[in-house]
C-alpha cells in the first residue's frame, strides 16, 4: 500500500498515471481540504472533487476542474438575478455539492462522503481528506485578507501574499485512516502539487508532520516546478513571495528534513547536486504528465 500526500490537480493525474502501473485499491490519497468552503449553503470540497472525477474519467480538461460535458444553465440564471456567479458551479457538479452539503446535515463525516462519492464514481484509490474538522486556507496580502478562493479565482492570484493561515488547523485532529494510511504504507508519495497551499495544510495537521518525518527514507517527493515554473497555479509566485528561491530548490527547502528521495525534471538535471548536498536521493526523469507514455514512466519512476 502506498500513501499520496495530494493536492487538486497534479495530484489527481500523478493518481491516475500510479492507477496504470498498480492495483488502485493499492493506493490512498491523503487529500487537502484548505481549498473547501461553503457558498450558497453548499459544501464544495475542490481538491476531493477534481481527485475523483479525474480517476473516474469525468474531469473538464479544457477548465482543470469541474466535469466533463458541463452545462451552466443554473449558474446563468443565478448571474441573471443579481447572485455570487464568479466560483461557477457546472449543472452537473451542483449534484455532487447537493449530495455532500446533504449527507453532512445527516451527520456524515467528510470522510464516509469522500468514499461514498469515489465508490459511485467507480474509483478504487482511497480518497481520505486529512482531517474531518474545518480547515481553511487564508492569504494575508497586500490588499487585506482573502479566503483561498476569493484569492484563487476571484482574484486570479493576482495579488501580493505576505503570509499564508491555515485556520483551525492546530485545532484539527487528522483522521484516524489518515494517520494509519501514513504509518502503514510501503512508501509516502509527495504529489507535485503546490507545496505552500496543498501539501502544507496537510503537513500543518497536528501529528501529520511527525509521522512523515520519522518515515523519511521512504517518502518521495516529486517537485512541481519544473525549469522554475509551476505547469500550472501560482507555485512559483508563492515561492518567491514567501522568501524561498523559485526552483526545485527552493521546494525542497519547504519540505526540509521530509523527503528521502526527490524526482525532479530532465529540465532541472542540473540543481541535482545542490539537492544532494541537502541530504536527499534525486532522481531525474520527465515530470510533465500530459503525455500517457511519461505519466507512465513517471510512475514507475514514482514506485521503484
Ligand atoms: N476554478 C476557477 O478558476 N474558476 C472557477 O469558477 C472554479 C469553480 C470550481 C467549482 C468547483 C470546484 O470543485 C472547483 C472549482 N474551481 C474553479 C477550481 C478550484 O477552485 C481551484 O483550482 C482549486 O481550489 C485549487 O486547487
Amino acid at each position: 500500500m502506498i500513501t499520496v500526500l495530494s493536492g487538486g490537480v497534479g495530484a489527481a493525474r500523478l493518481l491516475r498515471a500510479l492507477s496504470d502501473v498498480i492495483a488502485p485499491s493499492q493506493i490512498t490519497a491523503v487529500v487537502n481540504v484548505g481549498d473547501d468552503m461553503v457558498l450558497h449553503g453548499l459544501s464544495i470540497c475542490p481538491d476531493l472533487d477534481t481527485i475523483t472525477y479525474t480517476l473516474a474519467g469525468l474531469n473538464n480538461d479544457e477548465l482543470g476542474w469541474g466535469l466533463t460535458g458541463e452545462t451552466w444553465r443554473v449558474m446563468n440564471e443565478l448571474e441573471a438575478l443579481g447572485g455570487e456567479a464568479w466560483f461557477r458551479l457546472g449543472d452537473r457538479d451542483l449534484a455532487t455539492h447537493l449530495y455532500r452539503t446533504q449527507r453532512l446535515a445527516d451527520g456524515a463525516t467528510k470522510t464516509a462522503v469522500a468514499l461514498e462519492l469515489a465508490l459511485r464514481h467507480g474509483v478504487a484509490v482511497r480518497l481520505l481528506p486529512v482531517t474531518n474538522d474545518t480547515v481553511t486556507t487564508e492569504f494575508v496580502t497586500a490588499e487585506g485578507r482573502l479566503s483561498f478562493q476569493e484569492y484563487f479565482v476571484r482574484r486570479h492570484h493576482d495579488v501580493v501574499v505576505r503570509s499564508i493561515e491555515f485556520v483551525g488547523a492546530e485545532r484539527a485532529s487528522a483522521t484516524p485512516e489518515v494517520l494509519d494510511a501514513l504509518r502503514e504504507a510501503s512508501r509516502i508519495v509527495i504529489a507535485p502539487s503546490n507545496p505552500l497551499i496543498s501539501i502544507d495544510p496537510i503537513l500543518q495537521i497536528p501529528g501529520v508532520r511527525e509521522i512523515v518525518r520519522t518515515r523519511r527514507d521512504d517518502v518521495v517527493a516529486v517537485s512541481p516546478l519544473i525549469g522554475g515554473e509551476a505547469l500550472k497555479g501560482p507555485a512559483a509566485r508563492l515561492l518567491g513571495e514567501l522568501g524561498f528561491e523559485v526552483s526545485a530548490v527552493g521546494v525542497v527547502d519547504v519540505y526540509q528534513g521530509l523527503v528521502g528521495t526527490w524526482i525532479i525534471d530532465e529540465a532541472d538535471a542540473e540543481l541535482a547536486e545542490r539537492i544532494r548536498h541537502r541530504g536527499a536521493r534525486v532522481e531525474i526523469t520527465t515530470t510533465v504528465m500530459a503525455e500517457a507514455d511519461n505519466a507512465r514512466r513517471l510512475a514507475t519512476v514514482v514506485l521503484s
